[in-house]
């Protein structure tokens, strides 16, 4: 289906994801998109950018240098689907209103719709990557990985733990989404956060003393880099805590903000761009493979102001990159 693209010319408007109208049936990779945020404490808009990340997808250029080879065409974004946005809607007005209960109950609904349709991918051979929503969006597509295709390590890109037991109430809060994935996913092995700088002090001891999380912090990186270590180095010590199998969960809050300056909580601090690019060179080049992804919190702002929209655009393509295999 790629055999006659032009390369060099823009994208068709009217195209889907990266200028492709690829089904998802004839996908190796489907993204699936959660427009989902009720949980959100901070800044809003997660929920907005599955809807608005095809028009910001079409300005990319499509090779991939990392991996020597187009990206593109072996990719399709699986239509949004209505109950999702009107479950969110329900559920983020249950939040204006304090009713926690609601919200608990609407996540639960998500998460077992999310864990089907992805189910659904991986039986047929498929890989499945979500675009969120807010970063506990993706905990449904966690839980279909591990049971079709058993254990794996996660590697989080994250300022935050997300280990608190419950945020405001909320089961399935954003801040609580590894906390969930520990405690309900037994098939995950492993967590390796990059890049945490915000964090309460029950988050930091239940991080040092859970055995199955090896956490890269934010000032351990700084220190040592300004010290003169080399990210190379670092790289390979974060790939070695991983086992074989690994799962991404990118917040894109683990970035710098001037990365992402509308994600709904901004930190200073972080990792550059190309700095976690070439972290996940280093987990492919290890010859660990990633088996799925989720790439959150990126929050779109206003169309003629897209940056965080154009960042998050080019972090799909590369996520989607090292987990599809070419068309
Ligand atoms: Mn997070």
């Amino acid at each position: 289906m790629s055999g006659g693209v032009d390369w060099d010319a823009p994208a068709d408007p009217s195209a889907g994801l990266f200028g492709f109208d690829t089904p998802p049936e004839e996908a190796a990779l489907v993204i699936l998109g959660v427009p989902w945020e009720p949980t959100v404490s901070y800044g809003r808009g997660a929920a907005e950018t599955p809807a608005r990340i095809v028009a910001a997808s079409h300005q990319l250029d499509l090779y991939d240098a990392r991996l020597g080879r187009n990206v593109g065409p072996e990719v399709a974004l699986a239509p949004l689907r209505e109950d999702w946005l009107a479950l969110n809607q329900g559920a983020c007005l249950a939040a204006s209103q304090g009713d926690t209960t609601a919200v608990n109950e609407a996540s639960a609904r998500l998460n077992a719709s999310l864990a089907e349709d992805a189910a659904i991918h991986l039986a047929a051979g498929r890989g499945v990557g979500v675009l969120g929503g807010d970063h506990s969006a993706p905990f449904g597509a966690i839980q279909a990985l591990a049971a079709a295709q058993g254990p794996f390590g996660i590697l989080q890109f994250d300022a935050h733990h997300d280990l608190r037991s419950a945020y405001e109430g909320y089961q399935d809060s954003h801040a609580s989404i590894m906390h969930n994935v520990l405690e309900r996913v037994p098939e995950v092995s492993v967590l390796v956060p990059v890049g945490v700088r915000d964090y309460s002090i029950n988050e930091r001891e239940r991080a040092a003393k859970d055995d199955r999380i090896h956490t890269f912090y934010d000032r351990e990186i700084k220190r040592a880099t300004f010290a003169g270590r080399n990210w190379d180095d670092q790289c390979a010590e974060i790939v070695a805590a991983l086992p074989e199998r690994v799962y991404v969960s990118f917040d894109v809050d683990g970035l710098d903000p001037r990365f992402c300056p509308r994600t709904g909580t901004p930190v200073p601090g972080g990792l550059d761009f190309a700095q976690s690019l070439q972290l996940l060179e280093f987990v492919v080049a290890s010859g660990r493979r990633i088996l799925g992804f989720d790439l959150c919190e990126v929050v779109a702002g206003p169309a003629d102001e897209g940056w965080d929209l154009d960042v998050g655009a080019r972090l799909l393509h590369a996520l989607a990159g090292l987990c599809s295999t070419p068309a």
